[in-house]
């Protein structure tokens, strides 16, 4: 079981007993242990093998420490099915709504016998609710809002999250009976910045029922949503289904190939298939007569052309491989015909990262820290981005302390060779489009870098102004996080994208793509428009520790999902190339 997973059941715990009226001491422990939870590098698993005291760790206390072991070790946690016995479940999903919380949940619950969003929304439309002391109009509206934005993120999981919690599907998976590979395919193998559920692929010959038994036995299933000779379905505790499909070698490229899809993607190469006479399916690629009858066509009639590797389905259909990256119905199909695939940017091509924060704004490491562990990653540049005075919750920098952090930094470069270090800021784009720095030490910044974080509910025509405006200033060089997303937490705002990414080509601003998994901002499909209007994109992992730093990998995968190419990205220059870039107006 992943820590994921554990910290997944604690907060259910923790939110339900919430509901309940539970001591808001115990409630805070809950929270600060799942936040020690989060932190950890450590599998809890491993420890509680190792029957490792857990009580050692911050904030975890004896009781927390039990929930753990027994969940870990039986797959569940008794004080949770008693807690569950009397609210049901679902109401954790209210709480989390904007504009409810505990108290209200609780209400909703005993007045009006609401156990989910949807017994909500309908109480809603009804006017019950409204009609509830201590809700309102005014409330129930902003309730409405809030269930909009719930849809819209429920049942996905972010990129990073998804990779942790299939980490041990897939360990557990290693010692089934008679497999001899596993593919992740779906969503995960085409990166996307959230995947709905995880798809599975095991190459196996023969009967697949002792595979499949294997797999919905993993210890960190909640619960099996189906198992049969070919496919088995299970949900993990915190929610994400995993699928397992059971494939022959001889079609195992087909089964790739098809469960990678998009179903855009596939409904493309089918297409183009069928024009060619032949058949595609999980199966494999088939030339079937033209006097067969498709009612009576079993999946694996007709001549087979192809199959077993996922190379060979494409070479037959006169396609080069595609990248699963690009498998979205972009173009990928005709790139692929017409040998005009894109060399996509790889991890290995980025010499340098041009975000990251220090402990003279909201980082946790020392500028010298980062800079060691920017050059242990192969780094020949790295710009420190502390923020500036309006973040004044986290100590932006005011002129006189970016100063100080200059000396610091002049230190810095003495101290430690190989890496250029450059002063930089990540200056704040206040209401009026301004920036919070003075021109004086704009100036005499090497990188300066511009993003906005507050007043985020600004019309569209506002915040695009504001932005634009602040982009013409002469010393700006890089616009981050350009949408302000926060992935299922936070809508990006409202702001005309083209008009931005149009005036970045003419102002020779660039954009970030932010590494963040959190973020990912700009998105896959505007990294695509940038390219298109010549605008460098720079990959920056906007880290606030050193570990942060090894998000750049999620940059780089959607930066591949927007066609990225070395030349179109910034941070994939040479040290030389990019002082060139630097000096574009001199
Ligand atoms: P997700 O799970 O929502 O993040 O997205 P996917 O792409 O992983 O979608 P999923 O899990 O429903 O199905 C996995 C792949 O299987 C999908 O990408 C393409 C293929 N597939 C599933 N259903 C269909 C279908 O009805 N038609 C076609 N052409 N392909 C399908
Ligand atoms: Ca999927
Ligand atoms: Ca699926
Ligand atoms: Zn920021």
């Amino acid at each position: 079981m992943e820590n994921l997973d554990v910290s997944r059941t604690l907060t259910t715990l923790a939110d339900l007993l919430e509901i309940q009226g539970a001591n808001p001491f115990r409630i805070r422990a809950y929270r600060n242990a799942i936040n020690t939870i989060n932190s950890l590098s450590r599998s809890l698993s491993s420890m509680v093998e190792a029957g490792e005291d857990l009580t050692e760790m911050p904030d975890i206390g004896t009781s927390v420490a039990t929930h753990i072991v027994e969940l870990i070790q039986t797959g569940r946690i008794s004080r949770l099915d008693e807690v569950s016995a009397e609210i049901p479940v679902t109401l954790v999903d209210l709480v989390r709504l904007d504009g409810v919380g505990p108290k209200k949940a609780k209400k909703l619950f005993e007045a009006l016998k609401i156990e989910t969003v949807a017994d909500l929304e309908a109480q809603l439309d009804a006017g019950t609710v409204q009609a509830l002391a201590g809700f309102g109009v005014k409330s129930a509206a902003k309730i409405r809002r809030s269930i909009e934005d719930h849809k819209k993120h429920t049942g996905r999981f972010q990129i990073h999250e998804a990779e942790k919690l299939i980490a041990g599907v897939l360990e557990h998976m290693a010692s089934a009976p008679g497999v001899e590979a596993i593919d992740v395919a779906g969503s995960l193998r085409r990166r996307k910045d959230t995947i709905g559920d995880v798809d599975i692929l095991a190459r196996c010959e023969g009967d697949g029922t002792p595979v499949v038994d294997h797999f919905v036995a993993f210890s960190g299933a909640a619960r099996v949503e189906g198992a049969g000779p070919t496919k088995g379905s299970i949900v993990l505790h915190s929610g994400l289904q995993v699928d397992l499909r059971v494939i022959p070698s001889r079609s195992y490229g087909a089964a790739l190939q098809y469960f990678s899809g998009s179903k855009e993607h596939n409904v493309v190469i089918r297409t183009r298939a069928v024009r060619l006479g032949l058949r595609v399916n999980e199966w494999g690629v088939f030339r079937v007569p033209e006097d067969a009858d498709p009612a009576t066509l079993g999946k694996e009639d007709g001549e087979r052309l192809a199959g077993d590797t996922e190379e060979g389905v494409y070479a037959t259909l006169g396609l080069a491989w595609v990248p699963p990256v690009l498998r979205e119905n972009r173009g990928e199909v005709e790139a692929a015909a017409t040998g005009a695939m894109p060399a996509l940017v790889s991890l290995e091509d980025i010499r340098g990262d041009l975000q990251m924060h220090s402990t003279w704004s909201d980082g946790t490491s020392s500028v010298e820290e980062m800079a060691l562990a920017c050059r242990s990653l192969g780094y020949t540049y790295m710009a420190v981005t502390d923020h500036s005075q309006a973040m004044a919750m986290v100590q932006g920098l005011t002129p006189e302390r970016a100063r100080a952090q200059w000396a610091e930094i002049a230190e810095v470069r003495e101290r430690v060779d190989g890496i250029d270090i450059l002063l930089s800021a990540e200056v704040d784009i206040l209401k009026d489009g301004s920036l919070d720095m003075p021109d004086e030490i704009l100036e005499e910044l090497d990188l300066v870098v511009i993003s906005v974080h507050s007043f985020m509910d600004l019309d569209k025509r506002t915040m695009t102004e504001r932005v634009l405006k602040a982009m013409t200033h002469p010393t700006v060089d890089i616009l981050a996080h350009p949408t302000g997303r926060r992935i299922n937490r936070r809508e990006p705002f409202d702001m005309d994208v083209e008009s931005v990414l149009e005036a970045a080509a003419d102002l020779g601003v660039a954009v970030e793509l932010n590494a963040n998994p959190n973020r990912l901002d700009l998105n896959d499909v505007h990294v695509h428009r940038a390219k298109e209007l010549g605008v460098p994109v720079v990959i920056s992992t906007d880290a606030h520790s050193p570990r942060g730093l090894l998000d750049m990998r999620f940059g780089v995968d959607q930066a591949r999902r927007g066609w990225l190419e070395p030349g179109d990205v910034l941070n994939a220059k040479s040290v030389a190339d990019f002082r060139i870039w630097l000096d574009r107006r001199a």
